[in-house]
Parts: structure tokens; sequence; C-alpha cells
């Protein structure tokens, strides 16, 4: 059994556009009202795929759920005069952020030896509170395996889950037992806290993790008021490395201190505000990067083309390359369509750590397959979408449509 770190990317849905859901996501309520694309979105998607294929890393994905949902527009009695928020709610592609979709633990964490997944319940904002029941559904048919996974729903709604993006897992070796990090969130600050502590502790018992191998932290309030509205979007942890932000936790010593009495091989790579501020930090998403171990066993950081536009950050960067850190690449992806509303490339994965062949082989991906989803994003999904098109009949037909024909590509049909 060769347990590997298996990303599976959210393929963006055809209904993809910007209408501003998220208060405290700051690229996502300064783009509201702009014409969204969804096709160059899914194909900027499946081209991140492709290159940590080509790195040599094994890759999953997973499917767009049913959009617009007519269980929420039944459950609100949306109608024509209902606010166009609410709409858009109903119409929303947010399930392309796998990083939310669930918290994971791999097998070697857990009380059982099941790798654990616990679909997020997202309850914070509307539209992504009704994606957990089809995600836990999608999770179910990926991973029914149950020799080697439990699937949980979510935890109850009166403490809010926001998946992986507030977790972190720091490891020798991905078949030893790593140390679990959960990151909360205080609230009570000017924008929501959207991971609860209560949450990640419901989590971290459900998995059956070690009290001794688990840690809880604080993020930092300031971090949140500017724009951190996960942790990932200050911190990535991968091996034994965290790469953060200085301004990230509440307690960033205390933090670190924490972490390293549980996981003691610990290496922090920290950006210094002067260096990077906090803005910088989130307007470019340096650390909603993915750290990934390559098969020669150095580490790359695959960060948003918006890293490079920056000179702080890219200077920074170019500083720690002249150096001899852990991380030994910088690798610029394109995905401005997801970025605009404030989801980069640690946001599109959920990182399972597992052996491929426990897996589905309709969710992994190959090159055949990336061709496939090619040709069906090019043929089927939506060129343009303009705020004015959310709620038109003829724009559902069509973003319905092209979610069945990539089922009926991929043999899925059993998730229509
Ligand atoms: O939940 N944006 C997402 C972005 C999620 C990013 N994920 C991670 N950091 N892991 C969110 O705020 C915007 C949708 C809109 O406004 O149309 C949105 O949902």
């Amino acid at each position: 059994m060769k347990l590997v770190e298996i990303n599976f990317d959210g393929i963006v849905g055809p209904s993809h556009n910007y209408a501003g859901l998220s208060l405290g996501n700051l690229a996502a309520t300064a783009n509201a009202g702009e014409s969204s694309y969804p096709r160059a979105a899914a194909l900027q998607g499946v081209a991140k795929m492709r290159g940590n294929m080509a790195r040599g890393l094994a890759q999953g994905f997973l499917l767009p759920l049913p959009r617009p949902n007519h269980g929420l527009i039944d459950a609100l009695a949306l109608d024509e005069q209902a606010p166009r928020a609410l709409l858009a709610a109903a119409w929303s592609a947010s399930s392309m952020w796998t990083a939310n979709a669930a918290t994971v633990s791999p097998a070697p964490d857990t009380a059982d030896g099941r790798c654990h997944l616990t679909a997020a319940n997202l309850v914070t904002m509307l539209h992504r509170s009704q994606e957990w029941p089809d995600t836990a559904r999608q999770l179910r048919v990926a991973f029914a395996d149950s020799a080697h996974f439990a699937v949980h729903d979510a935890v109850p709604p009166a403490f809010g889950d926001e998946g992986a993006a507030n977790h972190m897992r720091l490891c020798t070796a991905h078949d030893a037992p790593g140390v679990e990090v959960f990151v909360y969130g205080r609230t009570g600050g000017k924008f929501p806290a959207r991971q609860h502590e209560q949450a990640s502790r419901a989590v971290a018992r459900l998995h059956g993790l070690t009290p001794a191998r688990t840690v809880f932290v604080e993020q930092n309030p300031v971090a949140i008021e500017a724009g951190a509205f996960h942790n990932d979007v200050v911190a990535v942890a991968n091996g034994n490395v965290l790469f953060t932000h200085a301004e990230a936790f509440a307690d960033q010593q205390g933090a670190y201190g924490a972490i390293r009495d549980a996981f003691p091989e610990l290496e922090v790579v920290e950006v210094p505000s002067e260096a990077v501020s906090l803005a910088e930090a989130i307007k470019t998403y340096l650390f909603n990067a993915q750290l990934l171990t390559l098969p020669a066993g150095e580490m790359a950081l695959v960060v948003p083309e918006e890293c490079r536009e920056s000179a702080a950050v890219w200077g920074w960067c170019e500083g720690m390359l002249a150096g001899n850190g852990p991380i030994r690449q910088v690798i610029p992806v394109d995905v401005r369509q997801s970025m605009a509303n404030g989801g980069g490339p640690a946001c599109l994965r959920l990182r399972v750590v597992a052996d491929p062949a426990t897996v589905d082989p309709r969710f992994l991906l190959d090159e055949a397959k990336a061709d496939l989803l090619e040709r069906v994003i090019g043929a089927h999904w939506p060129e343009q979408i303009d705020p004015a098109d959310i709620g038109s009949p003829a724009l559902a037909r069509d973003v319905v449509a092209a979610r069945g024909k990539l089922l009926e590509a991929l043999d899925l049909s059993c998730l229509a």
C-alpha cells in the first residue's frame, strides 16, 4: 500500500460568476457584477492540473455540483422579485474551491487506520452552505472503499466549518503519523470568522485523532480583518515545512511552539511583514499556494501569476530561492478567473493522502482524461456570463446540459 498525496481539484462549473457573495473575501466583493468567463476559468483549472501531473504528481478532480439549485430556490421561495444575491447563491459555482469541501485526515493519523473525510458545512455563507450534502454524496462515490475511507456528514450548523482551508498536516513521510493543525477564528470582528473552534474539535474527534498529535491554533483577528477569510490565505504546510506570513496567527510564537511541541521536526519559513505586508500577501495570494514535494524530493511552491506582478512578493521569492531554504522552486500559474472570486491554487484543490488504487478511478486524472475534460468544457461551457444572465431560463438549460455532458463523458451520471 503506497500512500501518496493526491490533489483533487474542483472543476470550475459552467455557472461560474461574480456575485460578490462572500463578505470578508476582498477579491469577491471587489469583482461583484463583473462578467465572468466560465469556459476560460475551467480551462485554467485543467491547465493547472496538467502542470502538476507533468511534475509527476498524482492528480484527481471533483465535479461541479448541480446548479441552479432548485432545492435552495424552493426553500427560499425565490421569484423574479427576490434579491439578486439570493438568486445568485442558488447559481454559485463555489464548489470549485475544494479546499473547502472537506477536512481530510490520512490513515496513519486516525484511530481506525482509515482515511477520514468530513464534509464542511460552510454555514457562514448561504451560497456555500448548500454545498455539503452534494459534496458528501460525491465523496462517498469517490472514496467508496470502506476498508480505506470513512466519509462523515458535516458537523451541526451551530459551528461553522470550512474544511481543509483551515487545516494543515505536518509529517516526516506520508505513511507516518502526522500532526494535524486546526486553525479557527474568533467571532466579533468586522468580518465573519468562518471556522469555529468547536467545529474543528468535532472534526478531530470524528476522525479519531490522537490529542498529542492534534494542535488547535487561533487565527490572527488582524489577518481576518485584512481579508484572510480562511487560514490558507496566509499559511500553507507540506511535509515538515510551514510556510506562513508573520501575522497569520493570534499568537505567532505560541503557535510555532505548540506545533513544535507535537512535531519537533517543524521547519518554519516565515515571511516578515516588512518584506510582504498582510495586504500585499492577501492581494497576491502568495500563501494560497500549492506547496508540493516533487518526486525528486525537493519542494515547489505553485503560486498565482499575480505574485510575479508584485515587486515585493516576487522580490521575496527570488531572495528565498537564492538562499538555501526547503522551497526550491516557485511556479506561477494563471488561475485569474478563480482568483477574481478569492480562490487561488490552494483553494482549488483538496489534498487526500491515500493509495490511488483505493480511489474510484473515475475521479483520477491522466492525459487522456484531461483531453476529454478540455473537449467537453470547450464544447459546452458558456463563454461568458453577465450578471443579468443569472436567473435566465436559457442559461439555466445550458448550465444543466453542460454539467450533464461532463458527467456522461466521465461515466458519472450517477451524480446527476
Ligand atoms: O468561500 N469565494 C469563495 C472563495 C473560497 C476560497 N477558498 C479557500 N481560501 N480555500 C469563498 O469566499 C465568491 C463567490 C461570489 O461572490 O460569487 C466565493 O464564494
